[in-house]
């Protein structure tokens, strides 16, 4: 059974409507970790009070909803100080969690692969590390005079100790198994098949497009973050070629920078695409702000020079008014239903066409015995002309400039 769970909110006046937005995104984030969302507290204040977050007043409100002892958690949509949060807990007896602490909990839950677990278990110390520095004062106090250590302190030192060394092992058992994922990823390149990945905000669709275009069974829910490592398939576009299609874990506002600091490398998976495909849900009235995200994260992560096109998802669940309304504002999206199935060939078209149109005719002189080499490339190419010597081959072809680049420093 849910947990019942309050949500709180500090909204200043000219803050109302993106407040409430928030809210609903946090209800959602709420509900993915399983909580049932019985209320939402608004308190109505230009500044977060230091002490309890919310003011007296709210706090009373809160406590009289939580009395009859069926709600026990109270999660706040700002990230709250660990006094914050333990003044809070002390004045209604429940647990109080914030936003951080909500997402880190749905990524708990949701990590599958070692890599996975290893990226949430160090986002979590990192982020427990401050208020354990917090319970370190107060229970020191309780411990022994001025001077000395009290038994709380010394706990909580050792725990502390363990945390970072904790946190070390964990950095260092990350960064072996990202230079296995870069051989991976080089290896990926020499074999030369352009990558597309499909990147966007949680839950618009990614993987279900990703099992539409490679015949996959990945899980696909409507929760947010179902996904949570980087998945690459092989795929063909409308004209045979080869792609790799990549689905990655979603984009959301403001992720937690413990977060961000742990998933950055599986973020960065992305700016090793050739091409992105930025997928929008068009059903959601906020996809402007949605998109807003993407962009700003895909900066983040160095995947902003990226060639990208814009595929609004979900279009089943949109009036014929709404379609117009986002032809306009998006005028060179595909639109497609990953449930219905729909234009996903449009889309693969799409990206066909980029890579023809960004292609050129280069002409090349190299001897015999390099020329396996050059071969080990040509799934990205095509060769128009060819002609051979005893040792030397001239060869004409057709490929990217990118490719181009890559292919002279190597022969
Ligand atoms: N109506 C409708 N629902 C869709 C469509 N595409 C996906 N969905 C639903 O949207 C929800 C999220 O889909 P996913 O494919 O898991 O989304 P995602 O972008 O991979 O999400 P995360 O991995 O959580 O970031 C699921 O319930 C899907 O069934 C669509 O075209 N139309
Ligand atoms: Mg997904």
């Amino acid at each position: 059974m849910a947990n019942k769970a309050l949500i709180t909110a500090v909204s200043s006046h000219n803050n109302k409507s993106k407040t409430a937005e928030l809210c609903n995104e946090l209800k959602f984030l709420a509900t993915t970790a399983n909580f049932e969302v019985v209320e939402t507290v608004i308190q109505n204040r230009e500044h977060i009070d230091p002490a309890y977050y919310i003011g007296k007043g709210k706090l009373e409100y809160i406590k009289r909803l939580t009395s009859s002892g069926d709600i026990s958690y109270l999660i706040a949509l700002d990230d709250l100080s660990p006094t914050q949060k333990s003044e809070m807990e002390k004045a209604l007896g429940i647990t109080v969690m914030d936003r951080t602490g909500l997402i880190l909990k749905i990524f708990a839950n949701n990590a599958t692969t070692k890599e996975g677990k290893m990226e949430v278990e160090l986002a979590q110390l990192r982020y427990s590390l401050p208020t354990m520095k917090g319970k370190g004062k107060k229970l020191s106090n309780l411990g022994g005079g001025i001077g000395t250590r009290g038994p709380g302190e010394k706990k909580l030192e050792i725990d502390k100790r363990n945390a970072q060394k904790r946190i070390s092992h964990l950095r260092e058992t990350l960064k072996k198994l990202r230079k296995e994922n870069t051989t991976m990823r080089k290896r990926r390149m020499e074999n030369s098949i352009p990558v597309v990945s499909l990147v966007g905000y949680t839950n618009a669709g990614k993987t279900s497009l990703m099992n539409e275009i490679t015949g996959s069974d990945l899980q696909t829910e409507d929760k947010l973050f179902s996904t949570l490592e980087t998945r690459v398939r092989r795929a063909a576009l409308p004209d045979g070629k080869k792609i790799l299609i990549s689905d990655t874990v979603g984009f959301i506002r403001e992720l937690p920078h413990e977060l961000m600091a742990s998933f950055k490398s599986t973020l960065e998976e992305v700016s090793f695409s050739d091409l992105l495909f930025v997928v929008l849900d068009a059903s959601d009235l906020n996809i402007d702000e949605k998109f807003k995200t993407v962009e700003e994260t895909l900066k983040e992560i160095g995947a902003d020079n990226i060639n990208r096109f814009i595929i609004l998802n979900k279009i089943d669940l949109c009036t014929n008014t709404r379609i117009k309304e986002l032809e306009n504002k998006y005028s060179d999206a595909v639109f497609v239903s990953a449930l219905r199935r729909f234009n996903i060939q449009e889309m693969l078209k799409k990206a066909q066409k980029y890579f023809n149109k960004n292609k050129e005719v280069f002409r090349i002189k190299i001897p015999m015995h390099k020329l396996s080499k050059f071969l080990q490339y040509r799934e990205r190419l095509t060769v128009l002309e060819e002609k051979y010597t005893n040792n030397v081959a001239y060869l004409t072809y057709r490929t990217d400039k990118e490719l181009q680049k890559h292919l002279l420093t190597r022969l």
